[in-house]
């Protein structure tokens, strides 16, 4: 499904000798002795190059026509691998798939060499890799800053059904997509003291200086015509080796100073538990944050000479509040540094930054002990004082009471003196946007509805999106096909399109194909499934998927006790025409969520059980896929049928998967969370399985409690009872009795709640399922009605909203 052009094609020919060259030139390897991966370090090169002249000819253009840049401040890229991407955007794969061939190497082979680039933890890393391509796509100007990691998320190992970490190393064999930019350096400061000179200017003496390094790689968007860039940060120590200690024998000491400075990019989201943790966690997101507002106001100082026209020329994105301090950080460099006075600075700060909130959930709100601020940044602490006094004294003006001014406080007096980021982003942002309708109405009422108050009109809704050229495209290229064939190919360009497959949805024969696509994506998966876990898969079985983060709220515990509903029902009435199903899971646990590694072993260790049970043969299978990441997403998403979203409601911001797989004509079960709600307003409530407790009556009973056990249904007493007593864990019959109890003590996230509702929603599954021009009519009403949710949509609509920045991709 190449794009049909590329920017300047070249011939076979031509690819061919560029290609060998690089091979030879760059890699250093002889052809007939090349393994798969020195063909992908050549290939990458050659197709670089393509995308060279065309970042030249985007970075000129911004100069030249004095365009408006968007700054994505970001502490995750989630970017996974680049090549085929790459190679779509430029309509090369299948040029580039030829000539391989013509020198016996394999394309796809080559593509899965490259390492996938896991510098982000889950949806809100994925959606802002997502938004690169987009804003590529759509000619926005826009750099991403983030951290160059030496080590991404970790790599998930599944022993004896427990997860293990071990480190990630996608740089350990080089990584041809970046440049260094040794010229792009900025002195990031920690610590020291704040000097007052004879006119009163207050100047920061750090106690100690770490060196950003600039790291870029091309962003290239649809058919090559724009191309932006990834910034990516990392750390140098400015002290790097002290010679006499080194010379004296000390070897270790003596590069003390550069190992603590080198920290600082070494790992994605080092453990917090400890200070020194929390602290590494505080000196990442200002290095980044200052070393990206440092450079914007160069380029801006080259490109128009004066700062005073910051905010018409760019517009700096906060995703999350990881960068929230740049919103101190830009009012020191543009008060201290360049000289503005404090009210000038603040309009232009202020009309600069917009902040993006992604989750509710007060544990994920950061806050940052003042005392750390202080010792750590102390100007920035004097900066964020000082804004909030001004902010707290216009709230006093505008008649807040003490009780309002407290909540609306950026400095939290309840808990230990804390500076609350999502208050600092809010106070410094001109617009606060949530990432789903649902999540945005409750932003206004819960953690943001006292801000709201004094600082009314700031919150807006911009519900999230997806890039429909890796998640259907590059995924799903059968799909594409068929989709291309049946409506034409306009559809690559212009995703709305996908609504004139409606009329097909209840034709037998293109319900037939699109049934055929799903097979084919089955059969590799469950070859996948094989070669990984041991288990096999009947690719006729219902595909039953949840792949996301591991977490208490997403419950998968809700999915597993299904599992065992199942399981327990199949073995009581092994003669009922029961469906047969695959139930899928994939996720990745924080190494320190010691209930959340729980659930994945219980995953685990039902799939063991289940999996060897031979009254069960044929009806149901169980499996869990180790190390969950962004090219394990492309090869299982296209094989779901059903897609499992099943959050407590209130409590997921968006999801970004849910839009994944309902493109990819999944079925989705899910709760009125999220953009789940959006979802189903898109394809229709036939199209979908909701069930569960809404928000509000969530909210509710979250707040009061409930008695489980006296709600109990027979149905979830049997599965309870099956896992305390350890049927699933012979060997341990304890091992799951705590986390029983505990669901039956204080359900937080409504398990129990909503499991009576949950099976109900599964068996009207199974209804659609025995009936297949019901189900595939649905899938095809999936793909047909959610092209809303690509993300150019989104970004189209924070930059005319948000950003006041134009779309204009070359020509
Ligand atoms: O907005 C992207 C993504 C949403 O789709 C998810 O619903 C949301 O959980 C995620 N948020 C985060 C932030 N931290 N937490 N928790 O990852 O953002």
């Amino acid at each position: 499904n190449d794009s049909g052009q590329t920017v300047a094609p070249v011939d076979d020919a031509v690819l061919h000798e560029l290609i060998v060259n690089k091979l030879i030139y760059s890699v250093m390897a002889r052809e007939e002795r090349a393994g798969p991966r020195d063909w992908f370090l050549a290939t990458t090169l050659a197709v670089r190059d393509r995308i060279i002249d065309r970042w030249r000819l985007s970075n000129a253009a911004i100069a030249e026509q004095g365009r408006k840049q968007v700054c994505y401040l970001s502490m995750e890229f989630l970017i996974g691998r680049l090549l085929g991407d790459a190679l779509g955007n430029l309509g090369m794969t299948e040029q580039v798939r030829r000539v391989l061939a013509g020198l016996d190497v394999n394309l796809d082979e080559v593509l899965g060499q490259e390492p996938d680039a896991a510098l982000g933890n889950g949806g809100l890393g994925r959606l802002a890799a997502c938004f690169m391509d987009s804003m590529a796509s759509l000619g926005i100007p826009a750099i991403g800053y983030g951290i160059r990691y030496e080590h991404g998320l970790f790599r998930q190992l599944i022993r004896d059904g427990q997860q293990q970490e071990v480190p990630e190393d996608w740089l350990s064999l080089g990584n041809p997509w970046e440049f260094e930019r040794s010229g792009v350096t900025y002195d990031i400061g920690f610590g020291g003291h704040v000097t007052q000179d004879a006119e009163g200017r207050l100047e920061w003496v750090p106690g100690e200086t770490v060196r950003a390094i600039a790291y870029d790689t091309p962003v290239v968007g649809w058919r090559g015509r724009w191309v932006n860039t990834l910034r990516l940060w990392s750390a140098r120590s400015t002290d790097p080796l002290h010679l006499d200690a080194f010379n004296s024998g000390d070897h270790v000491g003596a590069q003390l100073a550069r190992v603590r400075a080198e920290a600082i990019s070494r790992v994605l989201y080092p453990g917090d538990d400890t200070a020194s943790g929390q602290e590494l966690r505080l000196r990442q997101e200002y290095f980044f944050a200052s070393a990206s507002l440092q450079d914007m106001i160069r380029r801006h100082l080259r490109l128009h000479g004066d700062l005073l026209t910051l905010a018409e020329k760019t517009s700096v994105q906060l995703n999350d509040t990881h960068p929230a301090v740049g919103v101190a950080e830009l009012m020191r460099l543009l008060v201290d540094v360049h000289g503005l006075d404090w009210d000038q600075a603040w309009e232009i700060s202020r009309a600069t930054f917009s902040y993006t909130n992604h989750t509710l959930m007060p544990e994920a709100l950061e806050t940052w002990a003042v005392s750390l601020m202080e010792r750590l940044l102390p100007r920035n602490m004097q900066i964020i004082y000082l804004i909030n006094a001004r902010h707290l004294e216009a709230a006093r003006l505008g008649g807040a009471g003490d009780a309002l001014l407290s909540a609306v406080s950026v400095i939290d007096e309840h808990h230990g003196r804390r500076v609350r980021m999502g208050h600092l982003a809010f106070v410094g942002s001109h617009h606060v946007n949530g990432v789903s309708a649902l999540h945005t109405a409750l932003m206004k009422t819960t953690v943001f509805t006292e801000l709201n108050r004094v600082l009314p009109g700031r919150i807006t809704n911009k519900t999230n999106g997806i890039t429909f050229r890796r998640w259907l495209l590059r995924a799903n290229p059968g799909l594409t096909q068929l989709i291309v064939d049946t409506i034409g190919p306009r559809v690559l360009d212009d995703p709305e399109r996908l609504a004139d497959l409606v009329p097909h949805a209840r034709d037998a024969g293109f319900q037939q194909a699109f049934a055929q696509q799903r097979q084919v994506a089955k059969q590799a998966l469950a070859r996948l499934v094989q070669e990984r876990t041991g288990v096999q898969l009947d690719p006729q079985s219902l595909f039953d998927v949840q792949i996301k983060r591991i977490h208490e709220y997403k419950r998968q515990l809700l999915n597993i006790l299904h599992t065992v509903w199942l399981y327990n029902a199949m073995r009581a009435q092994p003669t009922f025409p029961w469906v047969p199903r695959a139930k899928i899971f994939a996720g990745k646990a924080a190494p320190s969520y010691r209930q959340a590694k729980l659930i994945i072993q219980l995953a685990n260790d039902v799939a063991r059980v289940v999996n060897s049970d031979p009254t069960v043969r044929g009806l149901l299978k169980v499996v869990f896929l180790p190390n969950y990441n962004v090219t394990l997403a492309e090869s299982i998403i296209p094989a779901a049928d059903l897609s499992e979203q099943i959050s407590t409601a209130g409590l997921e911001a968006s999801g970004t998967g849910n839009m994944k797989f309902a493109l990819n004509g999944a079925l989705t079960i899910g709760t009125l969370d999220g953009a789940n709600v959006e979802i189903g307003e898109r394809v229709g409530p036939d199209n979908i399985f909701i069930f569960g407790l809404e928000a509000g009556p969530a909210s509710l009973l979250r707040r009061e409690g409930y008695d489980a056990r006296a709600a109990m249904s027979d149905d979830l007493d049997g599965v309870l009872e099956a896992i305390s007593s350890g049927v699933f864990s012979p060997g341990a019959p304890d091992r799951y009795r705590g986390l029983v109890e505990g669901l039956l003590a204080h359900d937080s996230f409504l398990v129990t709640a909503d499991f009576d509702s949950y099976v109900r929603a599964q068996r009207h599954v199974e209804t659609r399922w025995a009936s297949p021009s019901d189900w595939w009519r649905s899938a095809v009403m999936n793909t047909a009605n959610v092209a809303w949710f690509s993300s150019d949509r989104t970004i189209l609509d924070y930059a005319e909203e948000i950003w006041q920045v134009k779309a204009a991709p070359l020509g």
